[in-house]
């Protein structure tokens, strides 16, 4: 069949997340790209996890800036693991979800364990309040990054990622930095950035039943009405420092949803 070999329009696997009967206000966020060299970023961050009143929060991907491997979370004092105690706290107030995205991908079931958060599979599909919401990080929707598509492919799977993670922690930070002013480099080159595919979108949506999909990765926040009562949620990036203040919460409730900074949700 010659449609089946067009990702376009081959149906993805939709993992189901079904939601506490009493949860009403859920936040989304992503793209934090945390990382030590940002630290108003990351305190903007930890004083949001601390303080949120929603009932579940979901974290799209892009937690961090760069994930080297579970075994950061071991080193004395490293920024890995002040950040898992954060969520780990964060946890005990209300369930945490974690997807990982195309920066975080070598994020592990150890990470997860102790920062006390439910890893989430790209895509998945959100029962809840009488609707569905399909959530991903967004990188696998953005076909025209040809390049990128096929790293992805290589570096999901285990022996690639096996490889990688059996090279000693100060060989993989140098990987990870050296990976980050590659990334650098062409931001500022200006080349274009490709953007989620419509088609594979709308694809994906059919396929989970779920008349809205929320994602991150574009860093170009925005809701895209796709037709009667469908929506295309892009989630922001955030980024503050001296000259710049972004960051936004996407907050969902039966009513709704707004888009709040981080101080206010
Ligand atoms: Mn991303």
């Amino acid at each position: 069949m010659a449609e089946s070999s067009d990702p376009r329009t081959a149906a993805p696997q939709v993992a189901q997340l079904q939601a506490e009967p009493h949860w009403r206000t859920l936040d989304f966020i992503s793209d934090l790209h945390l990382q030590p060299s940002e630290p108003q970023t990351a305190e903007a961050w930890r004083s949001y996890m601390a303080r949120s009143t929603a009932d579940a929060i979901f974290i799209l991907g892009d937690l961090f800036e760069v994930w080297v491997g579970d075994d950061a979370l071991d080193e004395l004092g490293s920024f890995e693991a002040e950040c898992a105690a954060v969520l780990r706290e964060a946890a005990q107030q209300r369930p945490l979800f974690f997807m990982v995205g195309n920066r975080d991908f070598l994020a592990g079931d150890e990470f997860l364990r102790r920062s006390g958060m439910t890893g989430l599979s790209d895509p998945t599909v959100l029962r809840w309040a009488g609707t569905s919401i399909l959530l991903s990080h967004g990188d696998a929707l953005c076909l025209d990054d040809v390049d990128y598509q096929q790293f992805r492919a290589v570096s999901r799977s285990g022996a690639w990622q096996q490889q990688l993670l059996a090279q000693p922690l100060a060989v993989r930070r140098a990987i990870g930095r050296s990976a980050r002013s590659e990334s650098e480099q062409r931001k500022q080159s200006g080349a274009p950035y490709a953007d989620a595919d419509a088609q594979m979108s709308a694809t994906w949506m059919q396929a989970a039943q779920a008349p809205w999909l929320i994602h991150g990765h574009t860093h170009q926040p925005a809701d895209h009405a796709l037709g009667r009562q469908q929506w295309r949620i892009v989630l922001s990036d955030w980024h503050i420092d001296a000259d710049t203040r972004r960051a936004e919460v996407l907050r969902v409730t039966p009513e709704g949803w707004q888009r709040m900074p981080p101080e206010l949700a």
